[in-house]
């Protein structure tokens, strides 16, 4: 079976379980995130039609990480559904490329043509402070893996929809851009490796999305990013990195980070 097939299956059993056919926009709600999908699910954006367990669907495994709970969220906002996954796997699990971007081929066989990917990452400029939100703007893979395997040449020039990025300005005029730099993880960087990644071009450093992001363009998706800074990159504050204090960024900015989603949602809807 092909992974694509895998992901149709999923699919089938998503559609099944939440009486859904079909949904429209997927969003992949990363670390510090998690709050704010209750604004998604809230009375102005939308409410919540079903909720599964990840473990449900053929092809997931079990959420590994405490505040990355494996749970799938279907959400009716007006005449749109949206599909709501409150975690990821991550690369660093060891479970292999498939399984990090099973989700996204998901998402495109359940019939999403957006999808809104965040993060928790660590920050490259002083003027982010924990809980900055940042529009990608481009990646930079240092996993040296793709999710596609075989002479199936894919085009990344505008990955992150500048469309899509233009939107979220109109909702937030305050949002910057920046590009982002997967790490394979799970360590944080060393210092050296955050001046590497500031040399290259990088502007944010995390362990996942892009991956993501490269299955969700070959599945036809339109792709937005955004990255919640959580900290200071490594060597930059001379602080050293926390996963509790990375938690706390998110539990602080779970109110203007939901208020953001639903509005972003609202707008890709409208548009598309
Ligand atoms: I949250 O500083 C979060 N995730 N690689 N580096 C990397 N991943 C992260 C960081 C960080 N902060």
């Amino acid at each position: 079976m092909t992974p694509q097939e895998q992901a149709q299956e999923a699919a089938d059993m998503l559609a099944r379980l939440t009486g859904v056919e079909r949904h429209d926009v997927a969003l992949v709600l990363g670390s510090g995130w998690r709050p704010a999908a209750e604004a998604l699910g809230g009375d102005d954006a939308g409410q919540t039609v079903a909720e599964i367990a990840t473990t449900d669907l053929p092809g997931f495994s079990a959420a590994a990480v405490a505040g990355h709970s494996g749970t799938i969220r279907s959400i009716r906002s007006g005449d749109r559904h949206l599909l709501v996954f409150l975690s990821r796997t991550h690369y660093y699990e060891g479970k292999g490329v498939a399984a990090v971007v099973h989700p996204v081929r998901t998402a495109a066989a359940a019939g999403c043509r957006t999808i809104v990917l965040t993060n928790g990452c660590g920050g490259l400029r002083d003027s982010w402070g924990p809980g900055t939100p940042v529009l990608i703007r481009d990646h930079i893979n240092l996993t040296a893996r793709s999710p596609i395997e075989g002479p199936h040449f894919v085009d990344l020039t505008d990955l992150y929809s500048a469309r899509l990025r233009a939107l979220c300005r109109e909702v937030d005029p305050s949002l910057d851009e920046g590009v982002y730099v997967q790490f394979p993880g799970p360590h944080y960087e060393t210092p050296a490796e955050i001046e590497m990644a500031r040399r290259i071009g990088g502007d944010l450093v995390g362990m996942s999305t892009a991956l993501e992001a490269i299955a969700a363009r070959d599945a036809g998706m339109e792709v937005l990013g955004i990255s919640l800074v959580t900290n200071l990159a490594a060597g930059i504050s001379g602080e050293p990195l926390d996963h509790a204090e990375v938690l706390e960024a998110g539990r602080d900015a779970a109110d203007r980070m939901g208020d953001l989603l639903a509005r972003i949602v609202g707008r890709i809807q409208a548009g598309s």
